[in-house]
């Protein structure tokens, strides 16, 4: 079976880094390119880490690109050093950081040339704000047609928000808090997206049982995995005190078997505005997409193990 091509665009946190090693993992995706936001990450720790986890995998023709849109909400200072705890790790150190794979264009114009030159249509997975994805489509809509499927870890659909800001009534989640108007576009290009928003992640925390599990797997790539996610169990208690595997679950909906999730249809809008900047709900004068809205952790655990 030929391989499937992905484009991969994250914000450099620590679960978006163990999504890249998981995408890694997976015998049918063929990585294209790898997009950085500077959104819920310091962008140079992104860049280090992304290059250095490609050569951990010799995965040496990936492109790597970083963004430069950035949101109007910032994520908490905390937050975005808090996966620069990576770099430090002995696995990191050892690895080589290869700049000749990372491209001087901004990451909306390599995610533009890598969709238009593949020969297949192609996955993007998003695991921070859709900002570079809606400005590439925005600028060349004929995008959409060699677009096979777009994965997004966004939103909070019937499920309280993770925003906890002064302006904000509480009802959004941050990936697309961080620009409002990108994820407003982003539906707004029916393309064939499915959300993976916090009504699925809610399912999986980082818990003591799924840490003492991992730590039983004994392999380098688990223990290294153990390593990144005992950086997360004190997580910054700015505004809650649990990490999720938000980003990790969205990589696996690209190989989980099918009965691990359940998917619902509808229409759903998106706010741009305070109070609610960010909130996508359901409307029927919305824009058409699916979404999570529900997992089986027990399954999704085990594909991750298994990996
Ligand atoms: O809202 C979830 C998104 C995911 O893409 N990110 C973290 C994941 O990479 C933002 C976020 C919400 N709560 C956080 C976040 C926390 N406590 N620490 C760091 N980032
Ligand atoms: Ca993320």
């Amino acid at each position: 079976m030929p391989k499937q091509p992905v484009i991969f665009d994250h914000d450099g946190g620590i679960d978006d880094l163990l999504s890249l090693i998981l995408l890694l993992c997976m015998p049918h995706i063929e990585l294209k390119a790898v997009c950085i936001t500077p959104a819920d990450c310091y962008p140079d720790d992104a860049l280090e880490s992304t290059l250095k986890i490609l050569h951990m995998f010799n995965a040496t023709d990936v492109k790597v690109a970083v963004g430069d849109i950035i949101g109007p909400n910032p994520f908490p200072a905390d937050w975005r050093a808090q996966p620069r705890f990576c770099r430090a790790l002995p696995a990191f150190l050892r690895s080589k950081a290869d700049q000749s794979q990372c491209v001087s264009e901004p990451a909306h114009a390599l995610m533009k040339q890598v969709i238009e030159s593949s020969s297949e249509p192609a996955t993007v997975l998003m695991t921070g704000p859709a900002s570079n994805l809606a400005a590439a489509v925005q600028q060349t809509p004929a995008l959409k047609q060699n677009i096979a499927r777009v994965v997004w870890m966004g939103g909070a659909i019937d499920v309280r928000g993770n925003v906890a800001m002064h302006d904000h009534n509480g009802t959004a989640e941050w990936n697309a808090y961080w620009h409002p108007q990108a994820t407003y576009d982003l539906l707004a290009a029916e393309l064939p997206l499915l959300l993976v928003p916090l009504d699925a992640t809610n399912r999986l925390p980082v818990s003591w049982d799924f840490l003492q599990a991992l730590s039983e797997i004994g392999t380098p790539l688990s223990e290294l995995a153990g390593q990144c996610w005992a950086a997360t169990v004190t997580a910054i208690p700015a505004y809650e005190f649990t990490y999720f595997m938000w980003d990790v679950l969205a990589t696996c909906v690209l190989g989980v078997a099918p009965d691990a999730l359940t998917v619902s249809k509808g229409k759903c809008l998106a706010s741009v505005r305070t109070p609610n900047a960010g909130q996508i709900w359901q409307e029927s004068t919305g824009f058409e997409c699916e979404w999570l809205c529900d997992a089986d952790a027990p399954k999704v655990i085990d594909y991750i193990f298994q990996l």
